[in-house]
């Protein structure tokens, strides 16, 4: 018979050992009442005579998976959790941790804090906290040393990467792994072999042996940073990690302890750790739209037509070969089709010869694919997906087309980037089963896709839509119908505010200097060279990228761009664009001696994208300030430890970023100035 000690811990006797489930879905986070429950847990172990070992596990999809991320907005209250930890760590009687599902953080740490660890086969363990721009709080900077080593220890919390429970049992984080369903048999016969167990229990702040070996060994943290440089680069989680493991190896346990909360604390209240756990949570939140209801009809999509073998489309057909749907690929051209096939073959051999496929996946997902020059062979597949060129009159073909050959139910979607989804919808006579699915390059790569709802789009169809693009992996965004949805609406103001920034006199390798240390990979000018100086079309009847591209100066792979490159793709600006530079200036009238500090660089091109980012949110085109700082971190690499560009603008102030497009001449978005002025906030 078991006794609730909280709200989600309940405690069973069976046979001297006490079972101690935590019960707190989704995730069995360690939120108050679990601590609560603990802690109460670790008060009957100890004055119950009749309990003689324990086991701590939970019901549900997994150990607990971590502090309670959302606890951490609203306040955290005692009992704290290093404490709860500390407390059965001290208990005089055995304590089993039975690990299975996804062990992470606070849950990792909790375990870490029993005597024995054993591990169901499927369950993995991690210390992601530094996703979050935090450090393990509750004492895994200086238990997970103690136990694996410092250079393993600081491997798996710098990069926060799980491992799996056979790798866990070679690196001694857990005694013991065995099959799932084993799993509460083996930690309770565990616990009772416990009891007989002479002399102290194990406890992992008390073992010193592995912790000697790295107090000897004195270039180890210096290795570790040499070694690992990228992952210091752009943020401060990290380093508090190191400083706090330097501490685990230097310092008796309590003072280490010390150093950890005091380095916690640090990042708990730092801009990065808010940024990333509102990327934590607006990833999830995606995937939710309110007006459309959970139990809507979904479209079983068991075959997929895509049209157009190129990039975009072999990229799309693969998305869907990869979980097993098979696609047929349309081309209107023979040669069209088989390169098409070709590329995404030859994709799917790289991708195997980095050990990630074997041979037969790729024949599998290989044979999925059927490519046909007869648009008529997609009269019996679930969704169709255009991916050709983006022309309203080529689209009007096609859908006019399709919505003669598709079966009653099948879904017409467009993977048009800006074309107006509502208008191709009046080229068939179902535009409730039309919408966009905007995929970006390479659509086999990128995270985000963008499920552009038209006016007449049904909810089946959208909820279709945006429940498929989780299926093939994908984050989705909906997005409404305008010119460039969310992401490239966004980030071309952006784009457009580098160009006139280099003709008014900034260097672009200033420009492009100051948004990489802002995060970026590269700044706008190097990712315009990167994706081709023809694909965005900049404002003005003479552009540099007009002029560059008249001189077949095309972007990086093409001859070179605003920079030349040498042999590793570095980039040294071009004469030959400077040349453009001044030739636009003069016929711009522009004088070219305006060069702005990098402070000056960050805010001139990110303010308008604030700008825009609160107009999308205002027209309705996002949900929310979250979805588009999704759309702009997977869409644009924004990084993530910025938030985003709604993110970064509360965290920057609505008022500066106001004040700031004013002085530029811009008008303020209306949401934007209203929020400055009520000191409100976008996320
Ligand atoms: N706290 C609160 N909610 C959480 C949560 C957490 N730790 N983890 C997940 N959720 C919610 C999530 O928002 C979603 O809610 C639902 O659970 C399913 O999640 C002191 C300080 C465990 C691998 O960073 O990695 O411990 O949208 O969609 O894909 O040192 O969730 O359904 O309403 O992601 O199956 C450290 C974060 C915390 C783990 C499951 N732990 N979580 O993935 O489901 S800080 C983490 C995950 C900490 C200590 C420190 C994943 C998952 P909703 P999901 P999934």
């Amino acid at each position: 018979m078991s006794e609730a000690l909280s709200d989600t811990v309940t405690l069973s006797i069976e046979n001297g050992v006490a079972v101690v489930l935590i019960d707190n879905p989704p995730v069995n986070a360690l939120g108050l009442s679990v601590r609560q429950g603990l802690s109460a847990a670790a008060d009957r172990i100890a004055g119950d005579d009749a309990i003689k070992a324990a086991v701590i596990s939970a019901k549900g999809r997994t150990f607990p998976a971590g502090a309670d991320i959302a606890e951490f907005a609203i306040g955290m209250r005692e009992p704290w959790l290093p404490g709860v930890i500390q407390k059965i760590e001290s208990l005089e009687k055995p304590v089993v941790a039975a690990i299975f599902g996804t062990a992470l953080g606070g849950g990792l740490e909790l375990a870490l804090g029993c005597h024995y660890r054993v591990a169901a086969m499927s369950a993995k363990m991690g210390l992601p906290e530094v996703q979050l721009g935090l450090l393990p709080g509750a004492g895994g900077t200086q238990r997970l040393p103690r136990l694996i080593g410092a250079e393993r220890a600081l491997q798996m919390m710098a990069t926060g990467k799980p491992v799996k429970a056979p790798v866990a049992k070679q690196m001694g984080l857990v005694d013991k792994v065995v099959a799932d369903d084993t799993l509460m048999a083996e930690a309770a016969a565990m616990a009772t072999a416990a009891i007989a167990h002479e002399g102290p229990l194990p406890r992992v702040s008390e073992k010193d042996d592995v912790i000697a070996k790295d107090k000897a060994d004195a270039g180890l943290f210096d290795r570790f940073v040499a070694e690992n440089g990228r992952l210091f680069r752009g943020v401060i989680a990290p380093e508090q990690i190191l400083h706090s493991v330097k501490a685990a190896v230097s310092l008796p346990f309590a003072e280490g302890m010390k150093a950890e909360a005091e380095n916690f604390g640090k990042l708990f209240t730092s801009d990065q750790s808010r940024a990333l756990r509102h990327v934590f949570f607006a990833m999830r939140e995606t995937t939710k739209v309110p007006d459309i209801a959970k139990d809507t009809p979904l479209i079983d999509v068991k075959s997929v037509g895509v049209i157009g073998a190129g990039t975009m489309g072999g990229g799309i057909a693969m998305c869907f070969a990869n979980i097993g749907i098979p696609v047929k690929i349309v081309e209107v051209k023979a040669e069209a089709l088989e390169r098409g096939l070709g590329v995404i073959r030859k994709n799917y051999e790289g991708t195997a010869k980095k050990g990630r496929l074997t041979a037969e996946d790729v024949e599998t997902r290989m044979g999925l694919l059927t490519g046909t020059l007869d648009m008529e062979d997609l009269s019996d597949v679930d969704l169709v997906i255009e991916a050709v060129f983006e022309s309203m009159e080529i689209k009007e073909k096609v859908f006019s087309r399709l919505d003669k050959i598709c079966k009653p139910g099948a879904i017409m979607a467009s993977n048009t980037s800006f074309l107006d989804i509502d208008h191709i919808a009046t080229f068939t006579s179902r535009p409730e089963m039309v919408l966009g699915l905007h995929y970006f390059s390479p659509a086999n790569v990128m995270p985000l896709l963008e499920v552009v709802r038209g006016a007449k789009s049904s909810d089946s169809v959208v909820a279709t839509g945006m429940k498929l693009a989780t299926k093939i992996g994908k984050t989705p965004v909906l997005a409404r119908v305008c010119d460039g949805f969310i992401a490239n609406r966004l980030m071309y103001p952006y784009m457009v505010s580098s160009q006139e920034m280099l003709l008014a006199g900034t260097p672009m390798q200033v420009i492009d200097a100051a948004m990489r240390d802002y995060g970026f990979a590269m700044g706008p000018i190097a990712l315009l060279d990167l994706i081709g100086l023809d694909v965005i079309t900049f404002p003005g009847e003479m552009t540099m990228t007009g002029e560059l591209v008249a001189q077949e100066r095309r972007g990086q792979k093409l001859n070179g761009g605003f920079y030349d490159y040498d042999e590793k793709r570095k980039g040294t600006p071009s004469p030959a664009a400077l040349d453009i530079v001044d030739k636009v200036r003069k016929h711009r009238g522009i004088a070219g001696d305006h060069e702005l500090s990098p402070e000056q660089v960050v805010a001139g091109l990110l303010y308008p994208v604030v700008h825009e980012g609160a107009k999308i949110l205002e027209e309705g085109i996002a949900l929310r300030a979250g979805d588009i700082d999704v759309a702009a971190i997977l869409g644009y690499n924004w990084p993530a430890y910025q938030g985003g560009p709604m993110c970064w603008a509360d965290i920057h102030g609505l008022s500066k970023i106001v004040a700031g497009l004013e002085a530029m001449g811009l008008k303020p978005a209306e949401l934007l100035k209203n929020l400055a002025a009520e000191g409100g906030s976008f996320t």
